[in-house]
């Protein structure tokens, strides 16, 4: 099955086709580590369908950290009113620096690797497919800083402990936890191994054939439902046809 110049046995292909798949199958995985003072709310999201099958498989590893057992004193103060005056509570630089610099710290000793830090806030630059690809691409691990109440002192950001600040949308939310969530989702979906060989493939080509843009309308049995039919094109088989029409079609 092998050349005879490889002058390696059996066993040793089969060590290095393993390995080989190791590190295909898990070098791609990624870490992310949640700063929060509600990790519940993650809860739903992460237990069901495709992430809960990405973390099963090792594929995504998360961890989260309950920013109220970082908080100060015996009432564990993780907030404090404006200076300036103003309405509501401003999480503290000092919580927060010593938060992340903990969970920073700890994996940074043991593998050498460093974090990318995002500040969710509706400051941030608004999120879109591009940068999620890059984050996907160039980083194996995340610090994800949800702020809750106004925000976080402005000091955790111009002190550089946040490499990236990120909105997901022109709307008001009351927190970082939904957008960290939007994110994780579309990162996990860019992680090899992630979505089944047929959804990642069908991605692509699909992608290819429409320019990336392939949101047009779908159809499924039956054929008619209270006189509502599936366009005749989708049903003659005709795929020229098909691509044509479904091009036509797009948003
Ligand atoms: C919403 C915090 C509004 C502060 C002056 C004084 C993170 C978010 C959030 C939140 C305000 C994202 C005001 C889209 C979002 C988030 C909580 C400001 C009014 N002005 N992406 N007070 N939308 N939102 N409050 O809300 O933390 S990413």
């Amino acid at each position: 099955m092998y050349p005879e110049w490889l002058s390696i046995g059996d066993v040793s292909v089969l060590l290095i086709m393993a390995a080989l798949y190791v590190i295909f199958r898990y070098g791609m995985a990624m870490r992310i580590d949640i700063l929060t003072l509600f990790p519940g709310m993650f809860q739903g999201p992460l237990t069901e369908s495709i992430l809960k099958r990405a973390v099963d498989q090792k594929l995504l590893e998360i961890h989260f950290h309950d920013l109220r057992e970082s908080g100060m004193g015996n009432y564990h103060q993780i907030d404090d009113s404006p200076y300036g005056g103003g309405v509501g509570m401003i999480m503290r630089v000092d919580v927060l620096v010593e938060a992340i610099e903990a969970v920073s710290g700890k994996l940074k000793v043991e593998s050498g690797k460093l974090p990318h830090k995002i500040y969710f806030s509706p400051r941030g630059k608004k999120l879109k497919q591009g940068m999620v690809e890059k984050i996907a691409k160039k980083h194996d691990w995340l610090i994800l800083l949800c702020g809750h109440y106004e925000g976080i002192d402005q000091r955790v950001i111009d002190g550089g402990w946040i490499d990236e600040e990120i909105s997901i949308g022109d709307y008001v939310l009351t927190g970082g936890e939904l957008p960290a969530m939007v994110l994780i989702d579309a990162v996990a979906r860019q992680i090899p191994g992630v979505l089944g060989k047929e959804e990642s493939s069908k991605e692509e080509s699909f992608s290819k054939a429409l320019g990336r843009r392939k949101e047009y309308p779908h159809y499924t049995r039956p054929e008619e439902f209270r006189g509502l039919r599936v366009p005749d094109v989708l049903l003659s088989g005709n795929h020229g046809e098909i691509e044509k029409w479904r091009r036509g079609q797009l948003g």
